[in-house]
């Protein structure tokens, strides 16, 4: 009985200053870690954080560029005369690119004609002042435009579209 009860609160105290020592050892633990890892996190986020706005600037710098090409490109839109009349088209040869718009403006119409480019599938009936736009196909080569009224092909209404 004696022994006992002397050494239960020695035991005790071991117990608790155990505890403590524990405890108090956890708190340095994540005393010294938390400054450690909170800046090294945040310098990391921020440096990331700059990174994505870096490459969100590159790309509304290259998106910005795009657009300023964009607005350049109806001014390059060529407006093409042509003539028609009893029987003729002229010029009788218009040479554009591949793949570029541009359009027909019938300048002197007598008649009732029509403009067609069959690989392009464009028909139109045209009059005086009337505009077209057309595109350019992909490949190189030469279209025919025609007249399709009556004999109006066979008598001259006809011309070939040079795509380069
Ligand atoms: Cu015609």
């Amino acid at each position: 009985m004696r022994r006992s009860s002397f050494f239960l609160p020695i035991i005790a105290l071991l117990i608790v200053g155990a505890g403590c020592a524990l405890s108090s050892a956890d708190t340095k633990r994540q005393v010294t870690e938390l400054p450690n890892t909170a800046p090294a996190d945040s310098v990391a986020q921020t440096s990331e954080e700059s990174a994505k706005k870096l490459v969100v600037a590159d790309v509304q710098v290259e998106s910005t560029g795009d657009v300023t090409v964009e607005p350049v490109v109806p001014p390059v839109i060529r407006n093409i005369n042509l003539k028609d009349g009893e029987f003729f088209f002229d010029p009788k040869s218009i040479s554009v690119k591949k793949n570029e718009t541009f359009t027909i403006t019938f300048a002197d119409v007598s008649g009732h004609h029509t403009f067609n480019i069959d690989e392009l599938n464009l028909h139109a009936d045209i009059s005086a002042g009337k505009v077209i736009t057309v595109t350019a196909p992909a490949n190189p080569g030469r279209y025919s435009y025609y007249c399709n009224i009556g004999p109006h092909r066979t008598l001259g209404m006809e011309g070939v579209l040079v795509v380069e």
